[in-house]
């Protein structure tokens, strides 16, 4: 008997390592359900170089500063294994769960025996700390037991419950077996015995732990899970907040009663990502209708080019519509991380291009500037210019408010399952990269050079015949794109959609998707003031930007112009940045009308010289020497 089942166990974990990211599978309004994680092989290319960074040198890297912060023996000491006193923030708990979650993705894709055994040992530290009720956080316990949930509005303790709670699932899909999901599931029923209708009220604070909540339900089937995600979101009448606090928090009131995304970027978008996931189990149409209200109000007045948000360092908050300033951008990683968790839900409750085309924009852009090349220092904020002075470092190996690294490391680990998934008709391919999808008994190989080249061909293998619908993205940025099967039969995609191509697919048949890479001079509504007169560059799904240091014989990156509309010539250079398509332009620079340029004169029309530019992919920036940078950039 026993033999029997341990015969068993290995089966057991590698289904249960077929899960993705967000288990849509039984959820009655998503439209989409993504694949696992580990169906996905990247092969060699854009993002398995970042991905193999992440876990080579991030996460190593950043548990040796979690560990030397003191963010591991804060848990040790509440278990008597360490006798030192608590450091760091009250939310460093989390900065740990979201490291664990990283961990747990890269399982999910591969086995890597020294990343497992790290993990167990963290995992083991926490567990160890868990009071016998069930409470776990290492900030409100000891000698500050008597303030647990008294600082409703900024204590944390259910964002890192959140936290908890991901990481738990997450290694638990990795065949990492229940240990910390049921250290999360004990502390969550420590709230939910204690707190809710009828009970104590309580606010969260923070929003994350509502997505936590409802991946919990889809784990569990435990429906309490999903119905006390849906009174955070709605807020707890009995909790008065002043007006300031209900719009900063993004929280405390009816979330179906939003108009518009206001107060703390990342508790906005984490609230907005857990209230899609609500809503994919409710099927709510309130909350429909509020999602596509406050995902065109960030897409039309309060996001960035690059997919970043949150333009204000005071509060780490939306401005005003159109406020998106450049050099004090506040574009906090998380935040554009949250965007592109919100837009992943949406994508999945609608099958709608649109959010695939943004989840792309600020994946590429404003999520990949977060992390330096060298895996090993981090963009809290992700401005869109820099004046490069030698004192300012916007990449840092740590922060005392760490949350952005391991919230990139888990997004870069993670990132395999975002690129198909499945309906009742078919495959869904939402993002390009050369890689092996084992999609049930069908394989599908994708070969490109993307973003660097906008060819693709997929490659679909059956076993046998198989009939089936392929819904390949169109990008929005592509324009129409052509589309060939089998070299035989040419359609045309329209931007910004799915092709939907449906027939009888036999071993060897083949796609070929061509998008248009011209690269293109884009303009902000004018009420964006910062950017009047200006335009910034993109192709592909690449935002580009320029540097003071490969500009030859220019002064100041604020004295160029672009002379002419879309005049850019790619140039590929591998021994640049990691290897990188360059964007050169003849543009103009600014002749000084005098040495020293008076700060203000009488208006002259200005005489330029040409200068032959250099733009380089925005998500590469300040990766060298202290350089200005800017993304808008004047047009002659
Ligand atoms: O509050 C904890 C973290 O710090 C948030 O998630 C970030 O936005 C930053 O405010
Ligand atoms: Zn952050």
């Amino acid at each position: 008997m026993v033999t029997w089942k341990l015969c068993l166990l290995p089966l057991l974990a590698f289904v249960l390592a077929a899960q993705p990211v967000v288990d849509t599978t039984r959820s009655p309004h998503a439209a989409l359900r993504p694949l696992p994680i580990r169906s996905v092989r990247l092969a060699d290319g854009f993002w398995s170089k970042r991905m193999r960074v992440n876990a080579e040198k991030s996460l190593p890297s950043l548990l040796a500063l979690l560990e030397q912060h003191g963010v591991v023996d804060n848990f040790r000491r509440l278990s008597g294994r360490k006798n030192v006193p608590r450091r760091g923030p009250l939310y460093t708990d989390s900065d740990l769960y979201k490291w664990m979650e990283a961990a747990a993705f890269v399982l999910q894709s591969e086995d890597r025996a020294d990343l497992r055994k790290a993990l167990e040992k963290v995992i083991d530290d926490v567990v160890a700390a868990q009071e016998p009720d069930g409470y776990l956080n290492t900030y409100y316990a000891a000698e500050r037991k008597q303030e647990r949930h008294t600082n409703m509005r900024h204590g944390h303790e259910l964002y890192c419950l959140g936290h908890l709670l991901q990481a738990g699932i997450a290694y638990h899909r990795a065949g990492g077996g229940r240990k910390l999901l049921d250290a999360g599931i004990r502390m969550a029923d420590y709230v939910l015995e204690r707190f809710g209708p009828g009970k104590r009220p309580i606010l969260e604070g923070h929003p994350e732990i509502e997505l936590a909540l409802v991946e919990l339900y889809r784990t569990t089937g435990s429906r309490k899970y999903l119905d006390f995600a849906g009174y955070l979101l709605q807020g707890d009448p009995r909790i008065e907040l002043a007006p300031r606090d209900l719009s900063y928090l993004f929280t405390g009131k009816p979330f179906t009663s939003r108009t518009h995304l206001e107060g703390h970027a990342v508790r906005a978008m984490y609230a907005a990502s857990g209230a899609t996931d609500y809503y994919m189990e409710t099927g709510d149409p309130a909350y429909r209708k509020t999602l596509e209200t406050l995902w065109r109000d960030l897409t039309q007045t309060k996001m960035y080019i690059s997919g970043g948000v949150g333009s204000r360092a005071s509060g780490e908050a939306f401005g005003a519509p159109y406020e998106l300033p450049n050099e004090t951008a506040y574009a906090e990683s998380c935040g554009a991380i949250g965007n592109m968790i919100w837009n992943w839900r949406m994508l999945l409750a609608t099958g709608e291009a649109r959010f695939a085309d943004l989840l792309e924009q600020v994946l590429y852009n404003a999520v990949n500037a977060g992390m330096s090349l060298s895996g090993t220092t981090y963009c809290y904020r992700t401005p869109l210019a820099l004046r490069g002075d030698r004192e300012s470092t916007i990449r840092n190996p740590w922060y005392e408010t760490t949350c952005c690294p391991p919230n990139l490391q888990r997004i870069l680990a993670s990132l395999p399952g975002y690129f198909y998934s499945e309906s009742a008709e078919g495959l869904w391919v939402h993002l390009y990269h050369s890689g092996r999808l084992q999609w049930n008994d069908t394989v599908v190989t994708q070969t490109t050079g993307y973003p660097w080249d906008g060819d693709v061909e997929l490659r679909i293998e059956p076993p046998d015949r198989k009939e089936f619908t392929l819904f390949v993205r169109i990008p929005a940025w592509a324009g129409p794109a052509k589309v060939e099967i089998n070299k035989e039969r040419a359609l045309e995609g329209a931007p910004g959609r799915y092709l939907a191509i449906r027939r009888v697919w036999k071993k060897g048949d083949r796609v070929r998707l061509t998008f248009d890479m011209t690269p293109r001079m884009m303009m902000a509504n004018p009420r964006v003031r910062e950017n009047a007169g200006k335009a910034a560059v993109m192709r592909g799904p690449l935002l580009y930007c320029i540097e003071g240091l490969d500009q030859q014989g220019v002064d100041s990156i604020y004295d160029v112009t672009l002379v002419g509309l879309n005049r850019f010539r790619p140039e590929r250079r591998a021994d640049l940045l990691g290897g990188v398509v360059v964007l050169k332009h003849l543009g103009g620079m600014f002749v000084r009308s005098t040495a020293a340029d008076p700060l203000y004169q009488p208006w002259i029309k200005r005489s330029t010289r040409r200068a032959e530019l250099t733009l380089i992919p925005y998500y590469t920036f300040a990766n060298r020497e202290p350089t200005a940078m800017q993304v808008w950039i004047p047009v002659e």
